[in-house]
């Protein structure tokens, strides 16, 4: 029997995190038809995959409020770093307020999309099934869709449990009294481990690169403080965009060399001690792109963390004396109590880079020194094929029955990190070759959104049945976002998300444009202003 074809939308949308709830939402009122299928059972996005132990947000309320509608003024956060509970309760009131929900069908992953160049639509396929055609085609998947498991060997003989952090249970793991192993130690593994260590029986931490952790320096908040601070939140919201990471925090712009030593410690104690981020983007201007200033701020960082653990050997693992990568080459992780449960009699840390996995026994984790570590649980913090991994798991078939897995395999391009070419009437937010994870995530998605949106518009206004993509703006784009990346240390790091080099057989370069929110804000605005200069509008069926 052949699915049923429903009558076309205006707009399909894959997702129902932030990205998607903000475009569904937009469209909407607008009057546009609009729909989003999500694979997970609620809202959410990526806190609903990721529900482990200890999982949070690492950029701070309000700047990770979406500022539509003023949602803001009925809601009240607990923490300045919320975790997921409370993001889940977040997205909750978002639809008491907005009513999303009835435009979602949940528990529907989208396998395939197909254009139809005769009709102008998108033909999307759900894995039950279900087809629905739509005038355009947005993915909201998110760039940390596609979990990444390192094959070990041997990981099938092995009798206790094992997860990836973003395909925890929904209902939890009692890991009291268990002999857990956590593999990684990036922002997902320093959130886990920090959080289970005291329940656990034993704790060994597999890790190959040490993180560069920074205090996330957590705080409760309470209604008054922010009721006090509500009449400003507009402009918080309004200046998170004009920023480089849209997180609102001004960048420093002096150079380290030209502060004096003693003015240097104490701006990196003032940063430090303020936390989250600041001590990335509120450090010298020139420390991401200078080595000998990169070596000044590792070396203060390397003190900070050695300063905080009783064994040598553990200090050297944590915080070598030689740099693996330039600090902030790789993805900074804000910690709040991280490096202290090194210290407790419980937890085993393993430096894979000294002795590394061997195979998976049916009891735990075969090391290459012959050690057997015994274990009842595994986790894999392993993290993701980030950025183009949510897009390239659907079967994307543009013009000519290309697929866009075929289009990035020899790397990616994309018109403003929001199109691709032969791809008409498809547009993605928060994915390959945008600020993306470069910056605060609803900062991002809102200046995507808004241009987004905008566009769907300028098509409807104008009866306009395509658009796409030139081929040239793609190059140019591409040209762009490597350019800026090159500008950084960033590409120094062995296995970076950042670069791709985490995954096994991934292009190696800049997945994200690398050159700040406001820029990429003003540069997207100017293209729209000019009459979407760059890409082709047309009225009739385009053939390849
Ligand atoms: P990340 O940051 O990609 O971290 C993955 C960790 O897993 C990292 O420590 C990796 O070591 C480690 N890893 C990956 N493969 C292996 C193998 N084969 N063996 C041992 N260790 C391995 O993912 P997260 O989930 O922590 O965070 C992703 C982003 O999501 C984060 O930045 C936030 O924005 C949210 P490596 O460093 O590559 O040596």
């Amino acid at each position: 029997m052949q699915p049923a074809v429903r009558p076309p939308l205006d707009v399909f949308i894959v997702g129902a995190g932030f990205g998607g709830i903000y475009m569904l939402y937009n469209l909407r009122k607008l009057g546009y038809s609009a729909r989003i299928f999500e694979a997970a059972s609620d809202l959410g996005g990526v806190w609903r995959n990721n529900c482990y132990p200890g999982a949070r947000v690492d950029s701070e309320v309000p700047v990770y409020d979406l500022s539509l509608e003023e949602l803001w003024r009925d809601w009240t956060w607990t923490e300045k770093f919320p975790g997921f509970e409370e993001l889940r309760r977040y997205f909750d009131y978002i639809d008491q307020k907005l009513e999303v929900r009835k435009d979602i069908s949940f528990d529907k992953r989208v396998v395939a999309a197909k254009f139809n160049a005769n009709m102008n639509r998108w033909e999307v396929t759900a894995s039950d099934g279900t087809v629905i055609q739509s005038r355009f085609l947005v993915l909201c998947t998110g760039f940390a869709a596609k979990p990444y498991t390192p094959q070990l060997k041997g990981i099938e003989r092995f009798r206790g449990i094992s997860h990836h952090t973003a395909k925890w249970p929904e209902k939890g793991l009692d890991m009291k009294g268990k002999r857990v192993g956590v593999i990684g130690t990036g922002a997902s593994g320093v959130q886990v481990i920090q959080e289970i260590a005291e329940d656990v029986e034993h704790l060994t931490v597999f890790q190959r690169t040490p993180n560069y952790a920074v205090p996330m320096q957590q705080k409760k908040l309470d209604e008054l403080e922010q009721k006090k601070l509500k009449n400003i939140y507009p402009a918080i919201f309004e200046h998170r965009r004009e920023t480089f990471f849209g997180l609102g925090y001004t960048p420093f712009s002096k150079n380290l060399f030209e502060a004096t030593p003693s003015e240097r410690l104490l701006h990196f104690e003032e940063q430090w001690s303020l936390g989250g981020f600041r001590f990335m983007i509120r450090n010298y201007a020139d420390f991401i792109s200078n080595q000998a200033a990169n070596d000044e701020v590792y070396k203060f960082w390397k003190n900070k963390v050695r300063e905080r653990l009783h064994d040598p050997e553990v200090q050297e693992k944590l915080a070598p004396s030689i740099p693996p990568h330039p600090f902030g080459a790789k993805r900074l992780s804000l910690e709040q109590h991280f490096y202290e449960v090194f210290n407790k009699p419980n937890v085993e840390l393993i430096d894979l880079r000294q002795c590394s996995i061997t195979e998976t026994t049916s009891e735990g984790i075969l090391t290459a020194d012959g050690v057997e570590h015994k274990l009842d649980v595994i986790i894999f913090a392993t993290g993701f094929d980030s950025v183009t991994g949510g897009i390239t798991q659907i079967d994307i078939r543009g013009l000519g029955g290309k697929s866009i897995k075929d289009k990035w395999t020899e790397g990616v391009s994309t018109n403003l990190g929001m199109t691709a070419a032969d791809f008409p009437n498809m547009f993605f937010v928060y994915g390959p070759q945008a600020p993306t994870a470069f910056s605060n995530g609803p900062t991002c998605i809102e200046i995507q959104g808004n241009w987004i949106v905008n566009c769907i518009k300028h098509m409807m206004d104008n009866d306009l049945a395509c658009i796409n993509a030139r081929e040239e703006a793609e190059q140019e784009w591409r040209k762009k976002v490597l350019y800026l990346g090159s500008l950084l240390l960033i590409n120094k790091a062995e296995t970076s998300w950042y670069y791709g080099s985490n995954i096994p057989g991934k292009v190696i370069e800049p997945y994200m444009f690398m050159g700040g929110v406001q820029n990429y804000d003003k540069i997207i605005t100017e293209v729209a202003s000019q009459g979407y200069v760059g890409f082709d509008l047309c009225s009739t069926t385009v053939h390849l």
